[in-house]
C-alpha cells in the first residue's frame, strides 16, 4: 500500500513536470507562430534578371526586342507559380504613334481578398533627352536601371513568394509604356498622362472586377549605385502610413542610409494614377535627389549611360529585402 502510495506520488510528480514542460513549449509556439519568417532576398539572382533583360537591347514598345523581352517576363512569372494575365492594348502616344503595349501581370493567391499590389515599368525609353550630349538625343536609353531594375528585383521576389507564400495575396504587375512621355526636344505639349500609359490603362480597366489592394508599391530606378530614397510626395499626400511603414522596416533592417528620412520631391509615376484612377494607396520608392543640378534621379537618368555598370546589388539587396519584410509582415 506504501508502495502504491509512492509510485502515485511519483507519477503525479513526473506528470507535474511533464505538464510544466508543455506548458513552457506552447509557450514558445505561440511566440515561434507570432514571429513571420522572411525570405533571403538574393541580390545576384536580381542582377541576373536585370542583365536578362538588359541583352535584350532597349525594350522600346513596336520593337521585336520589347516583345521578346515581354515573353521572358511572363515566362519568368509563370516558372515561379504566379497566375499570369497579359493584358493587351493599342496606346495613343503623345506624337499619335500607337503603341503595341502588354502589361504583365502575376497573381499569387489570387482567390485572397487581402491583397499588396507591387508594380514597376517593363519599358525602356526611345530617345536619350536628358544626355549632356546633344547628339545622343535620339539614342535609346538601355535602361538597366530606368526599367529593368524594377522588374529585376519583382522577380526575384516572385521566385521567394513561389517557394513560400506570405499571409496576404500578391499581384506584382509589370506596366508597359511608362517611358514614352514627350521628350524635352519636342516642341508640342508637355503632359503628365503622356506618361505611365500602361498604369493609367490598367487602372481604368483592372485585370479583375473590382479589384482592390490594401496597398500599393511602386520600384522605380531602385537598383542604382549610391541610390537615396527619399519620401516621395504623391506618395506621402496618398499613402503616408505606407511610407512610414517601408522606411520603418529599411531603418529596423539596416537600410538607413538608403531610405533617409526625409521628405524628397514630387514625382508622376506610375503610382500617381493607381492613386488617383484605380484608388489604391500606392508609393513609389525612387531615389529622387532635391537639389541636384542637372537630374532629380541621378546622372545616368535618361541618357546612354543608363547600362550595368550603374546597378548595385547592395542597393539591389536593400530594396529587395525591405519590399519582402514589408509583405511578409502584413496579416
Ligand atoms: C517625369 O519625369 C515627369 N517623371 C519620371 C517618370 C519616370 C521616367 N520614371 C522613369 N522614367
Ligand atoms: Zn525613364
Amino acid at each position: 500500500m506504501k508502495r502504491y502510495m509512492i509510485s502515485a506520488f511519483t507519477a503525479g510528480l513526473l506528470l507535474a513536470v511533464i505538464s510544466c514542460k508543455t506548458g513552457n513549449n506552447s509557450k514558445v509556439k505561440d511566440t515561434a507562430a507570432e514571429h513571420v519568417i522572411v525570405p533571403e532576398f538574393n541580390a545576384d539572382s536580381a542582377y541576373r534578371h536585370i542583365q536578362a533583360q538588359v541583352d535584350f537591347g532597349p525594350r522600346i514598345p513596336n520593337t521585336q526586342a520589347h516583345v521578346e523581352c515581354g515573353g521572358y517576363l511572363a515566362n519568368m512569372l509563370e516558372k515561379y507559380g504566379a497566375k499570369v494575365t497579359n493584358q493587351y492594348a493599342d496606346l495613343l502616344a503623345f506624337n499619335g504613334t500607337i503603341l503595341k503595349a502588354r502589361n504583365i501581370i502575376g497573381s499569387y493567391n489570387p482567390e485572397n481578398k487581402r491583397r499588396i499590389l507591387l508594380f514597376a515599368h517593363w519599358d525602356t525609353r526611345p530617345w536619350s533627352d536628358n544626355d549632356p550630349d546633344k547628339k545622343n538625343h535620339h539614342t535609346p536609353v538601355l535602361g538597366a536601371n530606368d526599367g529593368a531594375s524594377g522588374a529585376g528585383v519583382l522577380l526575384e521576389i516572385a521566385r521567394l513568394i513561389g517557394g513560400q507564400a506570405p499571409a496576404l495575396g500578391i499581384d506584382i504587375i509589370f506596366f508597359d509604356a511608362e517611358d514614352y512621355g514627350a521628350p524635352r526636344f519636342y516642341n508640342g505639349e508637355h503632359k503628365e498622362e503622356y506618361w505611365c500609359l500602361g498604369s493609367q490603362y490598367w487602372a481604368r480597366n483592372p485585370h479583375v472586377a473590382g479589384y482592390n489592394a490594401r496597398f500599393g508599391i511602386l520600384l522605380d530606378m531602385a537598383g542604382g549605385k549610391n541610390a537615396t530614397f527619399y519620401r516621395e510626395l504623391y506618395s506621402e499626400k496618398y499613402a503616408g502610413s505606407i511610407n512610414r511603414k517601408v522606411w520603418g522596416k529599411a531603418k529596423e533592417l539596416g537600410y538607413g542610409a538608403f531610405f533617409t528620412d526625409e521628405k524628397g520631391a514630387m514625382i508622376t509615376d506610375d503610382h500617381l494614377f493607381v492613386n488617383k484612377i484605380a484608388r489604391i494607396p500606392s508609393i513609389d520608392i525612387i531615389p529622387n535627389m532635391v537639389d541636384a543640378e542637372r537630374s532629380s534621379f541621378g546622372d545616368f537618368w535618361h541618357t546612354v549611360n543608363d547600362d550595368m555598370s550603374g546597378i548595385d546589388k547592395n542597393t539591389l539587396k536593400a530594396v529587395g529585402q525591405t519590399v519582402l519584410a514589408v509583405i511578409y509582415n502584413e496579416k
